[in-house]
């Protein structure tokens, strides 16, 4: 845990969160500024800055994360099209540096921003 980042203290329970789902190691909770009608993240609990810092150590738990990000989909309704999205880095449009997933649907997307 890294006691400034905001997505340890959610995990720790010490700052409040929309929760929608949970997984082995895993959280899923709502943005709080929500880019379309279904905007979830799915968080590993560990304290990973980003998806830069993934090794094949964390293959089981990265696969768990898409799992999460599909069970979030089926329970808000958007299976039928969503996104999953991660940002890396400052330049990348990260803007919380603990790895989350935006789980986005509910409105016809567009392509990838670049
Ligand atoms: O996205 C970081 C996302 O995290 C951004 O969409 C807002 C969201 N956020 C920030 N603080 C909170 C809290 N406290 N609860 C829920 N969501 C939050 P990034 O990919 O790093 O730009």
């Amino acid at each position: 845990m890294s006691e400034e980042c905001i997505f340890c203290q959610i995990v720790a329970g010490d700052i409040p969160s929309d929760h929608v789902a949970s997984d082995d190691g895993l959280v899923a909770f709502r943005d709080i500024s929500p880019r379309a009608p279904a905007h979830v993240l799915v968080v590993p609990e560990r304290h990973i800055p980003s998806a830069h810092d993934l090794t094949e150590a964390d293959e089981a738990l990265l696969g768990r994360c898409f799992a999460l990000a599909r069970r979030v989909a089926e329970q808000e309704g958007i299976a039928d099209g969503y996104r999953v999205v991660t940002n890396i880095g400052e330049r990348g449009g990260q803007a919380v540096f603990h790895l989350h997933f935006h789980v986005l649907g509910g409105k016809q997307l567009g392509t990838v921003d670049g």
